[in-house]
């Protein structure tokens, strides 16, 4: 039996096939019998191209309505769809392609030249070229094909997909995540949010990350839902197209610069059933803003790339602002004490590493036994890294993060990819990289950064070392200079007090 994110979604296809299943702005998209024939020929495509079952498929384009279909095609294929932030540079791009060794790397039809040098240097065999407005030599590969394809069939736990998450040391790991848990995962979100094929949401997220492509797309698939699309999360666009849509899903740095918008009154979200934030703390005031200007609750859950949704707050019963709310069906979340190495049980209330359990959980990290052994306990409980506890009413409150992580805007950032650079640059004697309070991005990334003696390079310098190496949502938005970093008696910098010193650096 076919146990594919696609076969399972093949159970739940509208009946009449000519419902939109993706509408752009301007009246052009995909019904779900487009979709199901589109997919089918990128499928063909990719097996053109010489990609086999198990394969890996590394994606680095602009967002298209036929990128959506290549990740479909890659996963009826039965490969391993690898989506990679399209402002990775090519510094970032070689450690990717190196690691993951895919067979087919799809890159943007102005990458194409330096995409073959890297897939060369990386063993990667073929390149095509994907552009946002179905230019490329890929799209040459999938005209023409036949509009069915005989589905690769997957059991539940053969990988869907390869999504790298930064690492607080060292090297990025990719996170290997089956068909089972994004079937799973799909079914949870339908179920607790009550998506049906009524539902119209609003896409304005990237899809190389799970928020955009497995939560917004999977669950509206799963309900036979439909998908108005744009390119790009733009505040003034998006108020404009909530008439047509019933559902928006963001980061908290949508609902602040929608709140930046006099349109966003009660009349005009006064129809929209359900707004959902995600992948970074949305602030008790952010959530009241909100509430006080429209009457409605953003409801809040909580997730990560290799868990995928863990908790959400309730779609009937109280939205708590603070909270990311319950355990969804099927996971299983528990508070452990951190300091401790077996799993020791904290009383409720108490805060402690957020667990989780269930058929969510990935696969392990590609390729490092050692690191998923480190996160993946034998029992089956992932530790999150993420600090919390679970309140008297049973909701659980996230309170900080054991992972030196910071969240920009919803894409995470770890200082010490940063820190490594910067402590190379001339005149450096050393650097902590620290998020501070950001009206726009939440945390605003920041370097401290510590001069040699007699020297004394500026703010543009740093930022010149770094540009070129990190993607620019890297980058800090402000460099500051001290004279040491303080310390522990261990010797660790004590980044609380840099944060504590420097919080109203962006207010
Ligand atoms: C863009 N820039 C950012 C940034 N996004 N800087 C810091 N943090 C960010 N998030 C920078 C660009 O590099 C550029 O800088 C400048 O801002 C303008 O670029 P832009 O492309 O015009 O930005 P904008 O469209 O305004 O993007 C902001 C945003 C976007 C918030 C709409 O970042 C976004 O869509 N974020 C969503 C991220 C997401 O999907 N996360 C889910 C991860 S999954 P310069 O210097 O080049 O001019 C996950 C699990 C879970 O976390 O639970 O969901
Ligand atoms: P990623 O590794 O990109 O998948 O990011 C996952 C991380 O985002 C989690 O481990 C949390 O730290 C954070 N996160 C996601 N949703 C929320 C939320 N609602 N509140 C606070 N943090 C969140």
């Amino acid at each position: 039996m076919n146990q594919s994110l696609f076969a399972a979604v093949g159970e739940h296809l509208p009946e009449d096939l000519n419902k939109p299943f993706l509408r752009t702005p301007d009246g052009g998209g995909y019904s779900y019998a487009e979709m199901l024939r589109s997919s089918a020929q990128f499928a063909h495509a990719l097996v053109e191209l010489g990609v086999q079952p198990g394969d890996r498929v590394a994606v680095q384009v602009d967002k298209s309505p036929e990128a959506i279909m290549l990740y479909l095609g890659t996963l009826r294929a039965g490969a391993v769809y690898l989506p990679l932030n399209s402002g990775y540079t090519s510094d970032e791009l070689s450690y990717f392609l190196g690691d993951a060794e895919p067979s087919l790397f799809v890159c943007t039809p102005a990458f194409e030249e330096q995409a073959k040098a890297l897939a060369e240097q990386c063993g990667v065999a073929r390149v095509a070229t994907l552009g946002q407005h179905c230019e490329g030599s890929l799209m040459r590969h999938v005209e023409g094909k036949p509009a069915r394809f005989a589905d690769v069939a997957r059991s539940r736990d053969d990988l869907a997909a390869i999504l790298y998450t930064s690492g607080t040391t060292g090297r990025s790991k990719g996170a290997m995540i089956s068909h089972g848990n994004l079937v799973s995962n799909a079914r949870a979100l339908v179920e607790a949010w009550g998506i049906t094929r009524a539902d119209w949401l609003l896409h304005a997220l990237p899809i190389f990350h799970i928020h955009g492509l497995f939560v917004a797309i999977n669950s509206l698939l799963m309900a036979g839902g439909s998908l108005l699309y744009v390119d790009k999360f733009d505040a003034a666009q998006v108020l404009g197209l909530l008439p047509q849509v019933n559902l928006l899903m963001g980061v908290p740095t949508f609902y602040t610069r929608l709140l930046d918008q006099p349109g966003l009154t009660r009349e005009a979200v006064a129809h929209m059933r359900l707004f959902v934030s995600g992948s970074a703390p949305l602030t008790a005031e952010t959530h009241k803003a909100f509430r006080e200007r429209t009457g409605v609750a953003i409801l809040e859950r909580y997730g990560m790339t290799e868990t995928g949704m863990n908790t959400s707050n309730p779609l009937d019963g109280e939205r708590i602002a603070g909270t990311v709310g319950f355990p969804l069906p099927g996971v299983e979340l528990r508070i452990t004490d951190p300091a401790e190495k077996e799993a020791k049980l904290l009383p409720q209330g108490e805060p402690g590493m957020i667990e989780v359990r269930g058929p969510n959980v990935f696969r392990g990290y590609w390729r490092m036994p050692e690191k998923t052994a480190e996160e993946l306990r034998g029992d089956g409980f992932f530790m999150t890294g993420d600090i919390g506890f679970i309140d008297d009413k049973g909701y659980v409150q996230i309170v900080g993060r054991s992972k030196d992580m910071i969240i920009s805007g919803g894409y995470n950032v770890y200082p010490k990819e940063l820190e490594q650079i910067i402590d190379t640059l001339p005149g450096v004697a050393e650097s902590a990289v620290i998020g501070l309070p950001h009206r726009d991005f939440g945390e605003g990334v920041t370097a401290v950064v510590v001069a040699r003696p007699g020297e004394a390079p500026s703010e543009a310098d740093i930022l010149a070392g770094l540009d070129g190496h990190l993607a620019r949502y890297k980058q800090p938005k402000r460099v500051v200079f001290v004279d040491a970093l303080p310390r522990n008696v261990m010797g660790k910098v004590q980044k609380n007090q840099l944060r504590e010193r420097f919080k109203q650096l962006y207010a």
